[in-house]
Formats: C-alpha cells, structure tokens, sequence
C-alpha cells in the first residue's frame, strides 16, 4: 500500500475568474506617449491577461467581459450585474477568488458596493490603471499582476472582504479612497483600516432599483434650497459632505433639519480626503447630531456613507437599525 503521506495529493490550483469592465487599464490611444486623450475599454481581456506572465501553473484562469466602459458612466445596474455574478460563481462554487478590472475613477464606490452585497467568499479583488495599456509607459500589466497575487493569496485565506490591488497597495473597499487624478501611486484609504461590513447585505435580493439618496459638497455660500430640491426630486436620504470633522454652516444645518423633521434620513459626513467625521461634536449641546437626528459617518467618507444608506434603504431598514449601522464607524467628540 503506497504511503499517502509520501506522495501527497498535488494541491489544487487556486481557481480565479477575471471580470472586465474596461477602464484605462484597458484604454488605447494612437500615441504611446499619450496619457490622456485615449479610448478606455478598448482592450479586450484575452489581450490585458496576455500582457502578464507567470499566470500558468499558478492558477486556473477564466475570464468574461460583462461590459467595457469608462469607470465615470458605471451604474448602479452595472453594480447589480458584477455582484449577480459574483453570486452565482460562490454558489456555484467557480472560483476561489475573483479579479475585477475597472476604472479607477469609481473603483472605491464599485469596491465598497460589492463588499456589501456578495458573500464572503469566493474573494474579490479590483484593479485598474492610470495609464492606458497602449502607452509606453502603462501600469496596468504590473497592477494586474498584483491583483493575481493577492487573489491567489486571498484564495487560501480567510475571508478579508473585497479589496483594491493598485500600485503595490492593497486597500480594504471600506477605506479604498482615489487620491490623486494622474500619478501611478493614485489610491490610499481614507483611515487606518478598521472593521468593514463585509458581506452584510449579501442575502439582499437585488430585484429593485437602489434608493435615491444624495449627496451635496458644501462649500463657502452653500445654497441651502439645494436639500429641498434632492426631496423634491426623491432623495430618501441625504449625505451631507461638511468641512473639517464635518461641521455644517447654520443654514445649511436648518434644512438639513427641516428635512429630517420630513423623514429624510440625514448623514454627516466630511468634504476632507482624510480623517473622520466626528459625531456629536458641537459646543451647544441642541445642536448635537443626537438631538438633530442626524447620523456621522465616522470613518467612511462620503461617498461610501452614500453606497451604505443605499443598501440599508433597499434592505427596509428603519432609521434605528440604520443608526447602528452607521454607529459601527462612529468616532465621537
Ligand atoms: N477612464 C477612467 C475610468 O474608467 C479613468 C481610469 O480608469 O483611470 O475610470
């Protein structure tokens, strides 16, 4: 009888499937010097998989092409197509993990919405590039080739969530921000990492168009007619991003109020790249988010407090259990 111990069974290949979207990292331009100026999604994915080398014998390998856009004209029902089919292949068991190519200019919105719908497994990865594939110069293979890395990592894992592969970093979709419009080196998280929601919506059915909800950048003479417009126009909720720890200029907070007293849910969130919103931050204590009825969106910026009151709206959430969702972030002053 042979010793199984002396001839171990080979050890699976982990088994990835590569979504593309199009993107720069799939971009041409006729020039190879040219950065700006090209077509994004040009480039199939047989030939972005083409430009990296190693993959055989590492991982199985599948991939579809579900659409190819510029990240900028990405939708919510773009969304709900990637996170079915990253439900289908964990349920039908296709794939250990998952590499996604996107642009980078929604990448953390697109991150942070699929770590809230999809299952904790198979894992998830973005990436994407900040030169088209036709330069001279293109980071896309090199990000590509990361993101395979951390897939096949993230394959024999525990689940950690999805995350985005860019520039040697890899960023939890909770954090994941972009932060610079041409350097290669283009995204950080917002905040040290710290817990997500991985996977809390995952049971969701995805069968309803996502709730409206809006978000309004303040700024020096804020017009505050611009909240009663979003209602008027059908925000269920509004995220408002305030200066500094995200603060509120008086008028602004009246209407903010004034809609909340409504039913419209209200979330303060910060205008600033980095660092948290501080909730019940005021000096006159009935000005405190607790009395207003506003939720702080502590660690996420604005754009992921967004994509969560979305999630909770479609959930039929009610204000209390979206409180607490909202609290799980919270940094308090
Ligand atoms: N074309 C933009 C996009 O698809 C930019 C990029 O990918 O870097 O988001």
């Amino acid at each position: 009888m042979p010793d199984p111990a002396a001839h171990p069974a080979p050890a699976r290949l982990p088994r990835i499937l590569v979504l593309a979207t199009g993107g720069t990292i799939a971009g041409a331009a006729s020039d190879p010097g040219q950065h700006v100026g090209y077509r994004s999604g040009a480039i199939p994915v047989e030939q972005l998989l083409a430009a990296v080398s190693g993959l055989p014998g590492r991982a199985r390998v599948a991939a579809e092409q579900p659409f190819a856009k510029g990240s900028e004209n990405m939708t919510s029902a773009d969304w709900y197509r990637l996170a079915e089919r990253i439900r289908a292949a964990g349920a039908a068991d296709e794939a250990d993990a998952i590499v996604i190519t996107h642009g980078t200019d929604t990448m953390e919105e697109t991150a942070w919405f699929l770590d809230l719908v999809c299952p904790p497994r198979p894992a998830v990865i973005l990436t994407g590039a900040m030169r088209p594939a036709s330069a001279h110069s293109a980071d896309g293979p090199a990000n590509l080739a990361f993101a395979f890395e951390a897939a096949i990592r993230a394959a024999g894992d525990a689940n950690r969530g999805v995350r985005v592969a860019f520039h040697g970093h890899l960023l939890a979709a909770v954090s994941v921000t972009k932060v610079h419009t041409v350097d290669l080196d283009a995204f950080a998280a917002r905040e040290p990492e710290g817990p997500g929601l991985e996977g809390h919506f995952s049971d969701l059915p995805l069968d309803r168009a996502l709730p409206a909800v809006a978000l309004v950048h303040a700024h020096v003479d804020c017009d505050p007619a611009v909240v009663e417009w979003h209602r008027e126009r059908g925000a269920a909720a509004i995220v408002m991003a305030g200066t500094g720890f995200g603060t509120l200029a008086g008028p602004m907070r009246d209407a903010l109020h004034r809609a909340r007293q409504a039913g419209c849910l209200i979330v303060r969130a910060s205008r600033v790249p980095n660092g948290p919103t501080i909730g019940n931050a005021e000096a006159d204590a009935a000005l405190q988010d607790a009395v207003l009825g506003f939720f702080s969106a502590g660690r996420l910026g604005p754009l992921k407090a967004r994509i969560l009151l979305q999630c909770a709206l479609l959930a039929g959430l009610d204000a209390n259990a979206i409180g607490a969702l909202f609290e799980r972030f919270a940094i308090n002053g």
